[in-house]
């Protein structure tokens, strides 16, 4: 039996499943992680004053994690600099934002490399090894030097750019070149694939073989398209809790007489939050009738509070919405509710449920799961209506839903309008279509898709688990010596 490891720079497992706080990838990756005896590996959050290279292994109700603690300057450089300063904002297009200083990139390889010294005398022959997201691109390189030849998938939550504002990274291509190291590249739409494919020909002259496989470096690299979802059947559980219809209820009752449109988003710049209420203003303006009748709930908790240009939006937005209430409220109306905090998984589903519009406007996203949860809590005899950017990764996948463009106020302002006044039947027609599709892209289905993929296996064949990547890996691994977690040596030393 093959074990997985999951690498991602935050490591997710909940503490405790039946808190209702985690969201679907982390379940999902859990499950995985207790069906294949395996190991999440990742920063533990904590920064020490010296690297100790050491693994912390705690069980996290029955799975395995691998924790490291990151000097201060390797916290600094790598995960505020390189990460949240530099890929993040180029990822989404945002290259006024995106800094770059040399320091960053250092940082930013230095802890790829250490985390590959941690990991790698854990690794046995028969591993499969899955990479997530933009902070960890470097990292199968630096496995290989390592001697590690198992199986090494990645998959990018973000969206990847185009190649004309990649070209503006110092070194991108060395970062490109790193990802040949990788067995298996996944990403949410064959958009974000197609622009990684266009680099990859356009600009390092490598080749397609037309199968998703690229020839470049001197090496092959698998590409294909895994778009995630959410845990369907546990938030529909969640919107069916104490706590989900309780939260129905009181948001029904507060909403009573008036329509309420929802917004859920982590506070970023990539959401088109500020486009988003300026929309909704314009909407309030298009239409004084409905002054008084609707109001917006945006619910969006603080992110990345360490980075400048998340304080900068963060002030921005309280001011809008700050003057748009003071411009139209009135004694008993305020048009936005806007709160900076989280909220369980059953009462987002309860809040959902609740409101006659889903908002969901990024100007641009890798997918965008609130789009999913919002369609999954909604009332199938009495649903509401998703607007959905046509920047959001989601938007390839789910075209029933009203799709805009985030930049254009009148547009925005016009899919509110419509969306209220939607006629019943072609609400349930449209959310039919979504549901599907919100069913069909389940997280269960998204891991296990990328699993046989990673190991080799067809992914329509069933029948085929990380069972088949144990024949791969022998046929190729150097073998090394057994070790189960429990008795892992603490430390980065290697064998
Ligand atoms: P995110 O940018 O974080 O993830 P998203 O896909 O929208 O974005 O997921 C956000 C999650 O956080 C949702 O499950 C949502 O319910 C939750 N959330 C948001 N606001 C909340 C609140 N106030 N309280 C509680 N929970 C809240 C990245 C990429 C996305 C990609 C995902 C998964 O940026 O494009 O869809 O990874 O790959």
């Amino acid at each position: 039996m093959s074990r997985l490891i999951v690498v991602s720079n935050r490591v997710s497992a909940p503490a405790d499943p039946a808190a209702g706080s985690a969201g679907g990838l982390a379940m999902a990756l859990s499950a995985a992680l207790r069906k294949y005896d395996g190991l999440w590996f990742g920063w533990s959050g904590e920064t020490t004053d010296h690297w100790t290279g050491e693994m912390k292994i705690e069980d996290r109700a029955g799975v395995t994690v691998g924790l490291v603690d990151l000097e201060a300057q390797d916290v600094d450089e790598y995960y505020n600099g390189y990460a949240n300063k530099t890929l993040w904002p180029l990822f989404h297009h945002r290259v006024d934002l995106t800094q770059y200083e040399r320091s960053y990139g250092e940082g930013y390889e230095r802890v790829n490399r250490r985390f590959a010294e941690v990991l790698a005398p854990a690794i046995q022959p028969d591993d499969v090894i899955w990479i997530h997201d933009y902070h960890m691109i470097p990292m199968a390189r630096d496995l290989r030097r390592l001697g590690i030849t198992n199986r090494i998938g990645f998959f990018l939550h973000t969206p990847w750019p185009t190649r004309q504002l990649l070209v503006t990274l110092p070194h991108h291509r060395r970062l490109v070149e790193s990802m040949f190291d990788f067995d298996l590249i996944g990403f949410h739409t064959r958009e974000w694939m197609d622009l990684f494919t266009d680099y990859v020909v356009t600009e390092a002259r490598g080749e397609v073989d037309g199968r998703g496989g690229l020839d470049c470096f001197g090496r092959h690299v698998q590409t294909g398209v895994f778009p995630i979802g959410i845990d369907v059947d546990g938030f529909l559980e969640a919107r069916r809790s104490t706590l989900g219809t309780r939260t129905y209820d009181r948001m029904a009752a507060s909403a009573l007489f008036r329509s309420m449109i929802v917004g859920v988003d982590r506070l970023d710049y990539s959401k088109g939050l500020e486009e988003r209420l300026l929309g909704y203003e314009q909407f309030l303006q298009d239409n004084p009738d409905q002054r008084g009748e609707v109001f917006l709930l945006q619910v969006t908790p603080i992110s990345r509070d360490d980075v400048d240009s998340y304080q900068d939006i963060r002030a921005r937005l309280d001011a809008l919405a700050g003057r748009i209430n003071g411009a139209f409220a009135d004694m008993d109306w305020a048009p936005i509710r806007y709160l900076n905090r989280t909220y369980r998984r059953d009462q987002l589903a309860g809040i959902y449920r609740a409101s006659r519009v889903g908002l969901v406007t990024p100007l641009r996203d890798g997918m965008n799961l609130v789009a999913k949860e919002y369609v999954a809590a909604q009332n199938p005899d009495d649903p509401g209506v998703l607007i959905l950017s046509r920047f959001a990764g989601a938007a390839e996948q789910m075209g029933e839903a009203l799709l805009v463009n985030p930049y254009s106020r009148e547009e925005l302002s016009e899919a509110i309008q419509k969306a209220l006044t939607m006629p019943l039947a072609e609400r349930i027609r449209k959310w039919t279509a979504l549901m599907d599709v919100v069913r069909k892209t389940d997280v269960a289905i998204w891991r296990d898709n990328y699993v046989k993929a990673l190991v080799g296996a067809p992914v329509s064949d069933d029948g085929v688990t990380l069972e088949r990547a144990r024949e791969q890996a022998q046929s190729t691994s150097k073998p090394r010596s057994k070790v189960r977690w429990a008795g892992l040596k603490l430390s980065s030393e290697r064998t």
